[in-house]
């Protein structure tokens, strides 16, 4: 335990801010959820993190943590009890594999789900206002909200979220979440009866995003199972359960590797070339551009086309530190993994940096 509360600063309606908070009620860990109105996440967190972001963890001696990931893998090592990591190697390598998905693919479904549906974006704006202005009238905390909100829609196109991928963002994710109802109607968490990171990571979108907002809570209506996972996560029972033995994936695992490697994976593959070439272009550079252009991608089994950001290249090197020969061996398995990036990029003071 700290001696003094950890202060979580996030909003409800973002997902990164639901991995770690469900994550610190699970750790039991004591911490304060303190929603930062707009003049904090622009005046001290900026200041301290170099961004206006959520979460952040500001520690009681005044140290800040920021990234989702980041803030999980310092409080992992800080306190072992409870430990979200299962044993197994296969295991490791599909916990963080997950992880990825959850974090950096099911942006496609936070994104299409919360602006293109405008009961979502309509509740999305009102929970911005009421969290960002506190105090303030809602039809005046809504307008002065509005650039926050209008600086998440421009993401989309920069996430290759457009008429023609729609519909693959949506066949993707409703076939996810039958997946993982499937999962869930034989097994509590991902790998077993204990949470694991990729629990807390794949949970977190869904959550925050799809089943919060009104426009579609329907999406859950036939999924009892993913819903129970919501309770069990965002109000854990206290009981710590164990990891499968034996370094058991159960095969309902397997199709959502199978369509991770097939769509994220040939994605990943492209941004992963696309910055060795960078680099053997530029010797001397210290950081990446922010983005290396449009590529072609596929979601849901739609084309469309988005941009390569290279931070993501921070989030693929997790599971590759992770694997074995062996268990990359047996991933191989259920799809291509040509990920063998030759250049590493390491975070500091918060910025993703090349490791030269
Ligand atoms: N990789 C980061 C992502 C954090 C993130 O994108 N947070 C969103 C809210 S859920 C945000 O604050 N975005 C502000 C922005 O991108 O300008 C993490 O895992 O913490």
């Amino acid at each position: 335990m700290t001696d003094a509360p950890l202060r979580l600063h996030s909003w409800l309606v973002s997902p990164y801010s639901a991995k770690v908070r469900a994550y610190l009620r699970f750790k039991q860990l004591d911490f304060i959820d303190s929603p930062p109105p707009v003049w904090r996440l622009g005046g001290r967190i900026r200041k301290a993190v170099g961004k206006a972001i959520m979460p952040t963890i500001e520690r009681p001696d005044g140290r800040w943590m920021q990234d989702s990931s980041e803030i999980i893998d310092a409080l992992e090592a800080e306190f072992p009890a409870r430990s979200i990591t299962p044993p197994g190697a296969r295991q490791r390598l599909v916990n963080l594999l997950l992880e990825l998905h959850g974090d950096e693919w099911l942006t496609l479904a936070a994104m299409h789900y919360r602006w293109n549906t405008p009961a979502n974006a309509a509740f999305a704006l009102d929970e911005f206002g009421r969290c960002g202005f506190p105090g303030l009238p809602g039809f005046l905390a809504r307008r002065l909200v509005g650039p926050v909100a209008k600086k998440m829609q421009s993401y989309l196109p920069i996430l290759g979220i457009d008429e023609r991928t729609r519909g693959g963002v949506e066949a993707f994710t409703e076939e996810l979440l039958r997946r993982l109802d499937a999962h869930l109607a034989l097994h509590p968490f991902l790998f077993g009866t204990r949470p694991a990171l990729a629990d807390f990571a794949l949970f977190a979108t869904p959550w925050a995003h799809l089943f919060r907002d009104p426009g579609t809570t329907r999406l859950f209506d036939e999924l009892p199972h993913v819903r129970a996972w919501f309770e069990r996560l965002n109000e854990p029972s206290g009981e710590l359960g164990e990891f499968l033995p034996g370094d058991a994936i159960p095969e309902t695992l397997e199709p959502i590797l199978r369509t991770l490697l097939a769509e994220q994976g040939a994605y990943l593959a492209r941004l992963i070339q696309a910055i060795d070439r960078w680099c053997d272009e530029h010797p001397e550079a210290e950081r990446l551009p922010r983005s290396l252009g449009p590529t072609p991608f596929v979601v849901g089994g739609a084309a469309g086309e988005r941009r390569l950001i290279t931070e993501g290249l921070w989030m693929v090197q997790r599971p590759l530190d992770a694997a074995t020969p062996e268990s990359l061996d047996w991933l191989r398995g259920f799809g291509p993994m040509d990920w063998a990036p030759r250049n590493r990029v390491v975070r500091r003071d918060f910025r993703v940096v090349l490791d030269r």
